[in-house]
């Protein structure tokens, strides 16, 4: 029999991509058929994501897919807690708003008036993120009478592709809306704080088959009317830690780094504890019952912005050359705290970087490298803090760091993560989203893969993986200091 054929939408905050993925005995390949831009869009005052745009490029992708074979499945993933909202006929219901949009300004704080945060984490266990989705429906009451149904922005691309409305699990659990240990949506805590508990969809399970092209899609993209939409990991920080290559998930901590750095454990139970919800970790609902009990960590995204700032005042900035600069700089010269509140909004990470700097009484950094040198130094130094608290909090004895994402290929980031963490760093796979992605969806379909960890062996007999030991590069803990007092 042949291998499986299966095409990965992965879509980012910043960029998507349609990957073909050839599943078989001892082989898992991916190949990139097609890449585009994705960015918020601002349209009437409102950060928005253009949802139409990305179905376009989704059915564009599936086209180049279908043009190099068979496909068997197709499954989706992208960034989590945004969504759109059905009326009744099935129509978009207003724009979908993008997370980093301020409209949740201080939402969060009106919430936990009605709903204390104990009760709050107790039932979600979700990390008080001022976008989680249900302070998102809560600052636009507007909008929910006319609401039927919320779908998640990849149960929204999957209705588009086949006609059926649900919420894929692990894509739920960001809500704030689903209850953790009961597996069920969190319908009395939504009517508390006003979200009618009718547009909550049917909850579906990874590895289940959503349904099948509609006639119009498979014309348009060229695949057959059978060809199957498979529930996958459909937030894609579940599809990263999928592809997760451990070896043993007891002893080590894994960092999926992009535009974001989620940063944790695997366990197979929410944590729960007052110390753990002190701590702000979340519990999302990863593949196989598994939880994500993890920090969101700033990540890449305050490059990324520096960066853009940079290049709309036309100066020209290669990402490799910068790098190479950045890691000529004297380490830990100055650190920020990079998960404070001002590193969320788009805007001039330079500017915010430099009073941060000044109001701790550390150098401000005076040329790109040395920007760029700040943030790197203050991820691994967030990287570490989060890691020893996720271990302390979760029992896991990490001896061995994973850096999954775009991140991995960042050979000064992994350096100083192993040097900050004070233990290797595994660094690999770069596409670890689109391989969990593509995993489910080859088990679904029959692929010998029982269970996440025959996943991972293939992951680590197929892909490389590069070590970094842990070097002296500074005093961390005089860093940690620095930041936190
Ligand atoms: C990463 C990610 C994070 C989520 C953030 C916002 O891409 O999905 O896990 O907290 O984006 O949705």
């Amino acid at each position: 029999t042949r291998p499986l054929r299966v095409a990965a939408v992965d879509l980012g905050a910043s960029s998507g991509r349609v990957m073909v993925g050839t599943v078989g005995p001892d082989l898992l390949d991916l190949e990139e058929v097609h890449r585009f831009r994705n960015g918020a869009v601002e349209v009437d005052g409102a950060l928005t994501w253009d949802v139409r745009a990305l179905h376009a490029e989704v059915l564009a992708g599936l086209r180049a897919a279908a043009a190099g074979g068979p496909v068997d499945g197709v499954g989706i993933d992208s960034w989590a807690v945004d969504y759109g909202l059905l009326d009744t006929t099935g129509e978009l219901v207003g724009p979908v708003v993008a997370y980093r949009d301020s409209r949740t300004d201080g939402v969060r704080e009106r919430v936990v008036e009605v709903v204390p945060e104990e009760e709050l984490y107790a039932t979600t266990g979700l990390q008080q993120l001022p976008f989680n989705t249900l302070y998102q429906l809560v600052s636009a009451p507007d909008l929910l009478g006319g609401a039927e149904t919320m779908l998640l922005v990849p149960d929204l691309l999957a209705y588009w592709l086949t006609g059926q409305v649900g919420a894929e699990r692990t894509n739920a659990s960001t809500t704030q809306l689903y209850d953790v240990r009961g597996r069920d949506w969190a319908t009395g805590l939504a009517e508390k704080v006003g979200v009618p508990a009718r547009i909550l969809p049917p909850l579906r399970d990874p590895g289940t088959t959503i349904g099948s092209l509609l006639p119009d899609v498979s014309a348009a993209v060229g695949l057959p009317a059978g060809t199957p939409v498979v529930a996958v990991g459909s937030h894609d920080t579940a599809s990263a830690v999928v592809g997760v290559p451990f070896t043993h998930r007891s002893r080590a901590a894994y960092i999926s780094s992009g535009t974001w750095s989620l940063v944790g454990v695997e366990l197979d139970e929410p944590v729960l504890s007052d110390a753990a919800r002190e701590a702000d970790f979340t519990n999302e609902g990863g593949v196989d019952r598994t939880i994500r009990f993890l920090r969101n960590v700033s990540g890449l995204w305050v490059l990324s912005e520096a960066i853009r700032t940079w290049e709309s005042r036309g100066e020209d900035v290669g990402l490799a050359d910068l790098l190479a600069e950045a890691a000529a700089v004297p380490a830990l010269r100055s650190v920020v705290d990079l998960e404070a509140p001002e590193f969320l909004p788009p805007g001039d990470m330079e500017a915010r970087i430099a009073a941060a700097c000044a109001a701790s009484g550390q150098p401000v950094p005076g040329t790109r490298a040395e920007v760029a040198r700040c943030v790197l130094d203050s991820l691994a130094l967030a990287y570490r803090r989060v890691v020893r608290r996720a271990a302390a909090l979760s029992g896991v004895g990490v001896e061995v760091v994973h850096v999954v994402g775009g991140g991995a290929r960042n050979e000064l980031l992994c350096a100083l993560t192993a040097s900050a963490c004070g233990v290797p760093v595994l660094a690999g796979p770069v596409e670890a989203a689109a391989l969990g992605n593509v995993l489910v969806q080859a088990r679904a379909l029959g692929a010998d893969l029982p269970d996440l960890a025959a996943m991972r062996a293939l992951v680590r007999a197929t892909h490389e993986l590069v070590r970094h030991e842990p070097a002296e590069v500074g005093d961390w803990d005089a860093a940690e200091r620095a930041v936190r007092g």
